[in-house]
């Protein structure tokens, strides 16, 4: 189904001193960034995500290393490898996220929509399927 996950490409400028990669907002990005954060230090056997949210989307890249991340829309399942920092994978709203595999000193950022709230995520996989099956049937 479309809208569950997108890669995202963003450019690179290549020179004798290395690779420059920029986001800009509007340019690149549906959404007005509210949020960035990132994760590191994560051991390799580690699992994070294992929850939706109700209206924040994001888009998650491997700025190092590399790591798996699955998206599931309550019907079926993708899976992303990311290990390219110029690519990234724009997760929708209602869409369940698990990302393991990290490799040692992966480094994860995440553009998000929204401030971090709580209030806006689902942990409970049940209950995802219920909420995202009655948005599909309001659709
Ligand atoms: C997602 C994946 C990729 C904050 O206080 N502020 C924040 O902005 C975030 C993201 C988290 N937190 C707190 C909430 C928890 O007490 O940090 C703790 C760990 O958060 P969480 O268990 O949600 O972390 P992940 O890595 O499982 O999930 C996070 C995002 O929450 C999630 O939206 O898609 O990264």
């Amino acid at each position: 189904m479309p809208g569950m996950a997108k890669l995202i490409d963003l450019p690179v400028v290549t020179d004798p001193r290395g690779d420059l990669t920029f986001v800009e907002g509007k340019n690149h990005v549906p959404f007005d960034i509210a949020r960035v954060y990132y994760l590191y230090n994560v051991p390799v056997d580690a699992e994070r995500g294992g929850h939706a949210h109700k209206e924040l989307q994001q888009i998650v890249f491997a700025l190092s290393g590399s790591f798996r991340i699955t998206v599931d829309d309550g019907t079926r399942q993708e899976e992303y490898w990311l290990r390219d920092p110029r690519k990234g994978v724009l997760i929708d709203r209602l869409i369940w996220r698990e990302m393991d595999r990290f490799s040692q000193g992966a480094v994860c950022m995440v553009l998000a929509s929204h401030s971090y709230d709580e209030a806006d995520y689902i942990r409970d996989y049940d209950e995802f399927v219920r909420t995202a099956q009655l948005a599909l049937e309001k659709s």
